[in-house]
């Protein structure tokens, strides 16, 4: 094919993005990343605000692809804050020399495929100068992130406000110092429950705007131990494989084979207990087997949590409004903390029900509820994201025979294996919706996705073959089994971003793939060992 820049555009140099130029690179392509930030690692380069830490274990959350890396590398605490993380990541794009195939300050406007020439065009923009110039590549990979989208609602008056206000997810490099103010946050999801306990420490008070009450659960951190580490590190390539016949992708926790209901209430507590003395939300939530798909064995978790915040949280009307009851525990992405409730019992900070007298609008010195004005010098939108799918929407994607990604999707996405979309040859996402990535150790969900991509290209390349996309009956075939599998578990229940929630007038569907890592990959596995069954490919 002539009159291509690229055989492979690669949009975004977060966790999966860097991961994709190194194995396309070792496969012999010419690849290239693209990404709008000034510097590489996505989610984790975006997301600086106080507290901000991943809820996986650090042993677990990094790269398997090179055993020299997992060896070396030293994490210093159990869960990685997101500079350790930022760091780790800037290690391994300089280790692999990685930089030298990515493109800051470069956000990718438009990708149009074009049936003749069988290329991607991507309208690239300079984000510092506004210029904008055309890349030509054979394949493309979007590696946009899942919570990439910060949302910040609506709310009438912003302009006016005289204090300052940040987003969790577009957080001010150099830090925001809250010493000696009024805060207000609004947001009690991950990054308002990580950041609230910090905030509360320097500010004069801080107001916390709750909509919904959501489970927390101790996370534990610590220092690393030695022990442990080393321990983990003599393990590592068993466990890393072990990983993939696992649901969410990490081994180390037998899957438990006993009902919640099937266990006296006392016995059944000490086990409660012991996982939250152990901290962790893979270990809570397997202290039973039936706990995300039974109600009422779910409901003797809710309420184990429910009475830990009642014995925490010394305000009685506080503690019952912190209490969730509008979802099964875990049905949402389960939070670990560090003292979030214990916050609570502090002087300086008071919780407000956003839910009975919601936010209407934004003061010049605060901001109003049905019910009453707040003064404050600085707010804290820990609002979200348009997660899984927004990140994709915004760009305008489509081909020349007519199809846009943001009119495919009016409805919510489609796709074959959430790598995949019908109408869209030779583009891949990846941990794209309908996969387990937001529900699995999202950097094993990456490296998965990704050699399967790599290994499809090769297919492609020794086949002598140009084109590959997913038939309409096998796409819509993964669709339904998505479907039919998310509805056979609790998570459907919860208002959550998995469905699109949080962003009002998005179509209510629920997005991962909740059939767990181990049958997904299995089933990716098969599709390339079948030929790449459920494509149709052209030379
Ligand atoms: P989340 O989990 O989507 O949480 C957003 C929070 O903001 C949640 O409590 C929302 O309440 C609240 N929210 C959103 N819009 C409003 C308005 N208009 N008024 C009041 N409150 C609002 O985002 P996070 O950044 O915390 O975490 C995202 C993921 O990052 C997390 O799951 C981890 O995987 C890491 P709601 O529940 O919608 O009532």
């Amino acid at each position: 094919m002539s009159g291509k820049d690229l055989d492979v555009a690669i949009v975004g140099a977060g966790v999966g993005g860097l991961y994709a130029i190194h194995r396309l690179r070792k496969s012999g392509f010419r690849v290239r990343a693209f990404e709008a930030a000034d510097g590489i690692g996505g989610t984790w380069y975006w997301n600086r605000y106080p507290g901000c830490r991943c809820d996986v274990e650090s042993m677990e959350y990094s790269y398997s692809f090179s055993n020299d890396l997992q060896q070396e590398w030293r994490w210093p605490e159990r869960y990685g804050t997101q500079p350790a993380i930022l760091s780790y990541v800037n290690h391994v794009a300089d280790r692999f020399d990685l930089r030298r195939d990515i493109e800051l300050n470069t956000r990718i406007r438009s990708a149009h495929f074009d049936s003749g020439t069988g290329l991607w065009t991507l309208e690239a923009e300079n984000t510092e100068t506004g210029a904008v110039r055309s890349v030509r590549a054979s394949h493309c990979i979007m590696a946009t992130g899942n919570l990439s989208t910060p949302r910040t609602p609506g709310y009438p008056g912003l302009e006016s406000f005289r204090g300052r206000w940040y987003h969790t997810g577009l957080w001010p490099h150099e830090g925001v110092d809250f010493t000696g103010l009024r805060v207000g946050i609004i947001g009690t999801g991950s990054s308002g429950v990580q950041s609230i306990p910090l905030i509360a420490r320097h500010a004069r008070h801080l107001h916390v705007f709750q909509r919904t009450a959501n489970f927390s659960l101790p996370a534990r951190n610590e220092p690393m131990r030695e022990e442990k580490e080393s321990r983990h590190k003599s393990e590592y390539e068993q466990r890393r494989r072990a990983a993939y016949s696992t649901p969410f992708g990490i081994a180390g926790y037998p899957p438990p084979d006993r009902s919640a209901l099937d266990v006296p209430e006392e016995e059944r507590n000490r086990i409660y207990e012991a996982k939250w003395q152990e901290g962790g939300s893979i270990s809570f939530l397997y202290s039973f087997n039936d706990l995300l798909v039974n109600r009422e064995a779910n409901e003797t978790a809710c309420e184990f949590v429910r009475n830990k915040i009642r014995q925490t949280v010394k305000d009685p009307k506080t503690a019952e409004l912190l209490c969730p009851n509008d979802h099964p525990i875990g049905t949402k992405r389960l939070i670990l903390d560090t003292d979030y409730y214990e916050t609570y019992n502090r002087d300086n900070v008071t919780l407000v029900d956003a839910r009975s007298a919601p936010i209407r609008e934004i003061l010049p010195g605060g901001l109003r509820t049905d019910e009453a004005d707040y003064e404050l010098d600085a707010i804290v939108f820990a609002t979200g994201f348009d997660a899984m799918t927004g990140a994709m929407k915004e760009i305008d994607i489509r081909t020349d025979r007519g199809a846009a990604i943001g009119e495919k999707w009016a409805d919510g996405p489609q796709t074959y294996l959430g790598i995949t979309i019908a109408g869209f040859p030779n583009l891949f996402m990846v941990t794209g919706p309908q996969s387990p990535g937001v529900k699995s150790q999202m950097i094993l969900s990456c490296e998965q996705h990704v050699d399967w991509i790599a290994n499809c290209l090769e297919h492609l390349r020794a086949e002598g073959l140009g084109v590959i996309e997913p038939e309409e009956a096998a796409e819509q075939a993964w669709v339904q089994h998505n479907n039919e599998v998310a509805d056979s578990t609790l998570y459907p229940l919860a208002n959550s971003w998995y469905v699109g929630a949080n962003i009002p007038g998005k179509p209510r569907i629920f997005m991962p793939y909740v059939g767990g890592v181990d049958r997904y990959k299995q089933r990716c596995d098969a599709v390339a060992a079948n030929g790449y069954e459920g494509f149709r490919t052209a030379g």
